[in-house]
């Protein structure tokens, strides 16, 4: 019996086979959980669908986390389908192409400061706010996917380190703030993979390789390596962690 039987998990940022979320997908449907999908745009509608049917799962829903009616129009489809929800699995960031590459000070502008933290930042506590009812006293789990680039300055990660940031500093708010209702929230802070987002950092193969060459373990983490950490802070094994950070990043965090 896989550690996530009888949960019904929620997954959002599966934009391809190569998307962490898609790795979450699979490790949460290894260990027996209910999936929900979602998409972001109607060009993705069929592939997600495709992909959802693969976890055994019927349901996937659209969500543009820029607009408040897809949030609360998300949960009220879920609340048809599902009594109630055990997790929410966050994988969403956005920022304009042309801030990720070069000189932060040269890069960053208001609009693209604005965009990156309400994507990849607000989003996340938007989504913790509409799903908590039907979350309330399931001893249920919130989890987001961080990047090193919150806490180091990482050349061209730019303003998503600032959102990374924020976002991180959600969890730890969201964290104190559902605990009373049994919600645990915690963020995966995972390496480098190459997935479509990742190809908006500039450099980013060499991001890849320099870790390669310099990690404890001596290469790039997976998003499998990814999903099978998620599904655990989602699972009952994590029942006394919430507010926390988990490196899933090979040991590069450790280095000097
Ligand atoms: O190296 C990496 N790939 C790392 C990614 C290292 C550490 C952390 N992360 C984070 C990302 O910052 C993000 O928060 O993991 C999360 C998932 O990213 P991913 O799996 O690397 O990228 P991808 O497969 O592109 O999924 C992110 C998706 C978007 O894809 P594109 O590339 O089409 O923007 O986030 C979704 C979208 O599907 N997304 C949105 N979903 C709903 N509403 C929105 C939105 N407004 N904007 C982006």
């Amino acid at each position: 019996m896989g550690f996530l039987e009888g949960k019904k998990i929620l997954i959002t940022g599966v934009a391809s086979n190569r998307s962490i979320a898609w790795g979450c997908a699979e490790a949460m449907h290894r260990q027996g959980a209910e999936i929900a999908l979602t998409y972001q745009n109607d060009k993705l509608k069929s592939r997600v669908e495709e992909m959802a049917h693969k976890c055994g799962s019927d349901i996937a829903l659209p969500l543009d986390v820029a607009q408040d009616a897809d949030i609360e129009a998300l949960f009220k489809a879920l609340g048809e389908r599902w009594d109630g929800l055990d997790g929410i699995v966050h994988s969403i960031a956005f920022a304009p192409r042309e801030q990720l590459e070069g000189d932060y000070v040269d890069a960053v502008t208001r609009e693209g400061f604005n965009t990156a933290h309400e994507i990849s930042s607000y989003s996340f506590a938007a989504l913790a706010k509409a799903g908590r009812g039907m979350m309330e006293g399931r001893n249920g789990a919130l989890v987001t996917m961080t990047y090193l680039g919150a806490v180091r300055a990482v050349p061209n990660y730019n303003v998503m380190g600032v959102a990374k940031a924020s976002l991180e500093a959600n969890v730890r708010y969201l964290a104190a703030s559902l605990g009373p209702h049994g919600t645990r929230v915690n963020a995966v802070s995972a390496g480098p993979i190459r997935t479509l987002a990742a190809a908006g950092i500039s450099d980013f193969r060499d991001m890849l390789k320099k870790v390669e060459e310099r990690t404890p373990l001596r290469r790039n983490v997976t998003i499998e390596e990814v999903g099978n950490a998620a599904a655990f802070l989602c699972s009952d094994l994590a029942s006394g962690i919430t507010g926390d950070i988990l490196y899933v990043d090979t040991g590069y965090n450790i280095l000097g």
